[in-house]
């Protein structure tokens, strides 16, 4: 896509990924209009985006991407020439307690934004985009060795890889039926700044700070490959300007890591920050009854975007993880903010009622 005058929907911008996007598109582009439409679930927040809200560029629609007439009505308002979508449940225990609210979102949410892309593009596509953010968890669960590669078959296993997967194959499906110009990538695990403490980093930070059990599922040998999030936000705006229409990309740093010896890490890095003896945050390891279907090992081979758009990372991540942490130290009050209200029920109902 050129970068001349757009208008840009994206969606799901309140978020933990989203909220990097639109700040990097809203900086770097200011001749863009962006418009973030977010229903501002639990795991939305516009604080994320309070640095940027002033910006002449940048605005804000709240809205359900599963509320046809509303998608519409935002199409119509604005003619969108490019749409970046990333609204989504994300949380794979979630997903298991939870189905349905993935099913609608991630599989019904994404065919609605499908479906007003193309009445509103059919006439003219050139020059418009509809680029779906996806994960590596559509590949399914690898053994010790080997990569995903775009040609790895999809083989999903959470509700949550699934309804992604199902997801992609939608975006796929209106490109080849009605040649909708799209672009799709698959990216790894992404931690950083504003990443909402139900997943594996945040939550072992704010327990470690609070003193609290830090639950690792079984035996803590899952092994993911880490990204930090603003790599993540530039590999999108690299394919979104770059990419080949009709293809998809893994985006990955070839940074795997068990998650016990993440969490080791956390520690020794907690340790040091809140001036702890070396060993003592370590103490609250507790090993917890694995995740149902726990996927063994993701490890994604981003050779396709390294070699055709010149991508690589940024950050080792050592670098980052003491840049992550550093800001949950000096961001306590955001912490505390989306960890009021519902986060304790969901907290007590996957560690401690189980
Ligand atoms: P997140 O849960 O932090 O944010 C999701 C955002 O979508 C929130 O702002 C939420 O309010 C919004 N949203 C949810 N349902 C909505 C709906 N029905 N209508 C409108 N908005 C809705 O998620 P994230 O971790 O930032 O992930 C963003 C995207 O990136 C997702 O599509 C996810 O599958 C994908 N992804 C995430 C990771 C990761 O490690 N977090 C890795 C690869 C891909
Ligand atoms: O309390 C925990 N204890 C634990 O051992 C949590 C929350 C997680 N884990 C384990 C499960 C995984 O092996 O840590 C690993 C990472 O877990 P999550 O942070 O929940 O991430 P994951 O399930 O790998 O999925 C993430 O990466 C791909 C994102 O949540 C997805 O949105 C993304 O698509």
């Amino acid at each position: 896509m050129t970068t001349q005058n757009k208008k840009i929907l994206i969606t799901g911008g309140a978020g933990f990924i989203g909220s990097h996007v639109v700040r990097l598109f809203v900086k770097k582009y200011p001749h863009y209009l962006i418009v973030n439409l977010d229903a501002l679930t639990y795991a939305g927040n516009l604080e994320n985006l309070k640095d940027i809200e002033p910006q002449p560029n940048y605005l804000f629609e709240k809205g359900d991407i599963t509320d046809e007439a509303r998608v519409d009505e935002l199409f119509h308002k604005y003619r969108f020439d490019g749409v970046i979508h990333l609204a989504a449940e994300s949380h794979v225990d979630r997903s298991i307690l939870d189905p349905l609210a993935f099913v609608r979102t991630n599989v019904l949410g994404t065919a609605c934004l499908l479906k007003s892309s193309l009445a509103h593009w059919k006439d003219n596509m050139n020059d418009k985009l509809f680029y779906h953010v996806s994960t590596d968890e559509v590949y399914g669960s690898l053994g010790a060795t080997g990569f995903f590669t775009e040609e790895t078959p999809y083989d999903p296993r959470s509700p949550y890889s699934a309804s992604k997967a199902s997801s992609d194959h939608l975006v796929m499906a209106w490109h080849h039926t009605y040649r909708l110009p799209v672009m799709l990538s698959n990216c790894s695990n992404n931690y950083g700044s504003h990443h909402f403490p139900e997943k594996l980093i945040p939550l072992m930070i704010n327990n470690i700070l609070n003193d609290r059990p830090l639950p690792v599922y079984g035996k803590g040998e899952n092994v993911r490959d880490w990204l930090y999030v603003e790599d993540h936000a530039s590999a999108i705006d690299t394919i979104f300007h770059r990419g080949r229409t009709g293809e998809k990309y893994n985006i990955g740093g070839f940074n795997e890591w068990k998650n016990i010896d993440i969490v080791y890490l956390l520690c020794s890095i907690m340790d040091k920050h809140l001036g702890r003896p070396d060993g003592a945050s370590a103490k609250l390891i507790t090993f917890v009854k694995d995740r149902p279907g726990h996927d063994l090992r993701y490890a994604i081979d981003a050779t396709k975007l390294n070699k055709e758009l010149g991508w690589r990372p940024s950050l080792q991540f050592e670098e980052g993880l003491e840049k992550t942490v550093t800001w949950y130290l000096e961001n306590q009050d955001w912490v505390k903010h989306v960890t009021s209200g519902d986060y304790q029920k969901y907290y007590d109902r996957q560690y401690i009622k189980r």
